[in-house]
């Protein structure tokens, strides 16, 4: 079955049928006008003579200007950044007790998904590799209607109602008056706003560890953030979190190599994404579930209604519902990658909303803001957004439509329509809202549950290996360095002890100021002017749950070691030792790694049996930290030249202090002398550093640095730098 072949059987096509009867291609067909004219010149356009002005009767000039004038849309207000692929989802049908929802309940039945990954304070064409929280918007086309899944790779948020969101985005976005800083979130705006606002600190946390610079799209955990509702066939509702869990494991990279890769390759993610599907290694994800019942709401000591917190699994474990496969890249990324829009207001019989205050405005936003980024509420309509289910109803009309309505009804209640389209019963598949019971005073006010602003977040930093804990304290340090404002600082310091003294006074030390005594009050300054203050003030929990492995990437004990689509370079010059190349691309594509040939052109390198070996990319053009290892063949020759490469001892530099493992064969071994870290090596200490030197067929040299790839860094390096 050819993997873009959208006429190939099976239900995950079905979206792929649906999107074909849009597809285009001018292959062998003539140049013509919108209007289907044949175009004789698309070179010229019409003048009053060779050397003369343009004539206003130029429809084909005026055509095409026109419609180029117009090819932009506005990007989205936040994820304006993104990377998207096609797949199917698969359950395993356990979540069929909890849920009636169609797609859930069948293990044969397939379910096609789009899925769009993005970065959130970016514009379009910023870095993939920002320190940022990650988008993870999946669409599924149930035979029910759309359900989109709009989560993120982070399980919390900064703020706990909807009405602080444009406050927020309008603090990290760039500042207003310069448009200064892209893609970043160290300035003072943000550090304004988040000092200010003390229920944001377990979502900083995550934010200022590593889970913001990840490897790759494919290496992150999805969160549905918000505790969602499941609805059986009696309208029983369970509390529901989602979870995505990556097959090749949730991995990171270092920031001295994210900022790097920054300038090396902005489309890092973007690339990688579009690679691994296009070589047929096809990302995939469990979905989790974390079922509680009605019953146990108020058992806990968070409130399940505040999306600052999440379930520690080990309270509620998370259950596995089936798996998502990503399969096909897009044809076209503005058709679909940019047209298509997500709204967690998309659900199905089965799947039902909580009053989360945060999700109760996002259900306003989506559709709101597709209004004004795709211009017209007919953006369902859009291939990418068009629901494969049978779709009727009364709305008509408006900019774009597609839609050849017939006939003269277009209401209802009607009788001269025969009363169709007709409403479902629930039997019948009928989308009827949870009838929860709802008796209340209508107030502007937050409830006291929501207080508790650092349990979580110690907890959080409490899960954290040391290497892992160094590193946020290096991203608080990096990022209030670049705060100018004194205060902000001192306040963030202030909110930072709540968290973890030790925390605070490293971060403290490299700024060069003190941990105040006590953080500035009042501290919740998000709150209502004439609120009771004192019942605002965030409060200390005991927490049930101290320390959750599940929460760090080292730690994890079901983090996946491994190596499928890790890259390799190869570094090579003329006179490689092609024995050494062969035998050590053999053993890694054997555990599905990529290997690439770094050489000293751009297209070829001589093997010591003199035959020609490919080169995937010139030395000039690449850096170690689009790598995750490198190897150095045998060979003198090559290691010699390579030896008075700068690029080439700076790969090898960079690749040691972002703690890749590094394996040198024979005569490629004394390349390393070359480099700064051999000083830090000996016989005893090569190994456990991830620096592994042997002969490739002799010894356990490819085992030696699978597994050391395989366990994604060698931290204890980080110690020794
Ligand atoms: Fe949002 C886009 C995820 C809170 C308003 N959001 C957007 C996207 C993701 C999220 C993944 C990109 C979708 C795509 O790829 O097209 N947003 C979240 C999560 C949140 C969250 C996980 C908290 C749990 N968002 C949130 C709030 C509001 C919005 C509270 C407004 C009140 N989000 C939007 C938006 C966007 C959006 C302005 C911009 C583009 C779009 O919707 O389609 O409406």
């Amino acid at each position: 079955m050819k993997k873009n072949d959208a006429n190939s059987d099976g239900a995950e096509n079905k979206k792929q049928h649906d999107l074909a009867r849009n597809k285009s291609d001018g292959t062998d067909q003539f140049m013509t006008t919108d209007q289907g004219v044949k175009i004789n010149d698309d070179n010229n356009s019409l003048k009053a003579g060779e050397r003369g002005p343009s004539l206003l009767e130029d429809f084909i000039l005026r055509e095409k200007i026109t419609h180029f004038d117009h090819e932009r849309i506005p990007e989205r207000i936040v994820h304006a950044r993104g990377s998207a692929a096609h797949g199917y989802f698969q359950p395993n049908a356990d979540a069929s007790t909890y849920s009636k929802a169609g797609f859930l309940q069948d293990p044969n039945a397939i379910t096609p998904v789009f899925v769009r990954f993005s970065t959130v304070a970016g514009f379009r064409g910023s870095t993939d590799l920002a320190r940022d929280v990650r988008g993870f918007a999946v669409k599924f086309y149930t035979e029910e209607g759309n359900f989109d899944l709009v989560g993120n790779n982070i399980p919390v948020f900064f703020i706990q109602d909807a009405s602080k969101f444009p406050d927020l985005i309008h603090a990290v976005k760039p500042e207003p008056h310069n448009e200064i800083p892209q893609a970043a979130s160290a300035h003072d705006t943000f550090w304004d706003f988040i000092s200010l606002m003390p229920e944001s600190m377990h979502m900083v946390m995550w934010a200022m560890s590593d889970r913001a610079i990840p490897r790759s799209y494919r290496m992150m955990e999805g969160f549905g953030v918000h505790t969602f509702r499941l609805i059986d066939k009696n309208n029983k509702s369970n509390f529901v979190k989602f979870h995505w869990k990556p097959k090749l494991g949730t991995h990171a990279v270092v920031w001295d190599e994210a900022v790097k890769i920054s300038g090396n390759d902005p489309d890092f993610h973007r690339r990688d994404l579009w690679e691994a599907i296009e070589n047929g290694s096809f990302p995939e994800w469990e979905l989790g579930v974390q079922v509680i019942p009605e019953a146990d709401e108020h058992k806990y000591d968070f409130d399940l209604l505040d999306p600052t917190k999440l379930v520690p699994e080990e309270l509620v474990p998370v259950t596995i519902i089936g798996k998502m496969v990503l399969n096909r890249n897009p044809d076209n990324f503005f058709a679909e990658t940019e047209q298509v829009a997500f709204h967690p207001g998309h659900v199905v019989p089965g799947i039902d909303f909580t009053n989360d205050p945060l999700l109760q405005g996002r259900l306003f936003s989506y559709t709101d803001t597709q209004l004004s980024r795709l211009g017209s509420p007919n953006f369902h309509e859009i291939p990418i957004n068009r629901t494969i289910a049978p779709m009727h109803n009364n709305q008509r009309d408006g900019h774009m439509r597609q839609e050849i309505n017939t006939g003269r009804v277009s209401y209802f209640p009607n009788s001269l329509g025969g009363g169709c389209p007709y409403q479902a019963k629930i039997a019948e598949g009928g989308f009827a809202s949870f009838n929860e019971r709802i008796d209340a005073r209508k107030v502007r006010e937050r409830s006291e549950s929501f207080s508790d602003h650092f349990s979580q977040a110690k907890l959080f930093f409490e899960s954290q290996t040391e290497v892992e804990q160094q590193h946020i304290i290096n991203a608080f340090r990096f990022e209030l360095s670049k705060v100018e404002t004194p205060e902000i600082r001192t306040r963030m310091l202030g909110l930072l002890s709540q968290v973890d003294k030790g925390l605070a006074q490293k971060v403290a030390a490299n700024l060069g100021i003190a941990v105040p005594d006590k953080p500035e009050k009042p501290m919740n300054k998000g709150i209502g002017a004439d609120a009771d203050q004192n019942k605002h003030e965030p409060k200390a929990v005991k927490a049930a749950v101290q320390k959750s492995d599940a929460l760090s990437m080292i730690n994890n004990k079901t983090n996946s070691k491994t190596i499928e689509s890790r890259v390799v370079a190869f570094l090579c010059s003329d006179g490689v030792d092609s024995q050494s190349v062969n035998a050590m691309k053999a053993a890694l594509e054997k555990e599905k790694a990529v290997v690439k040939i770094i050489g000293t052109n751009a297209t070829a390198i001589t093997g010591s049996d003199t035959k020609k070996i490919k080169v995937d990319h010139n030395l000039l053009t690449v850096s170690s930290v689009l790598f995750d290892a490198v190897f150095i063949p045998a060979g003198k020759a090559s290691a010699e030249a390579l030896g008075k490469e700068e690029k080439a001892i700076e790969f090898l530099n960079d690749a040691y202090k972002h703690c890749k493992a590094i394996a040198a064969d024979k005569e490629g071994i004394t390349l390393l002398n070359h480099t700064n870290f051999i000083l830090k090596l000996s016989d005893e200490n090569s190994k456990e550093n991830g620096v592994f030197t042997n002969e490739v067929p002799k010894s356990n040299l490819p085992q030696d640095f699978i597994e050391a790839m395989g366990n994604h860094r060698v931290w204890k390096r980080e110690n020794s730098l």
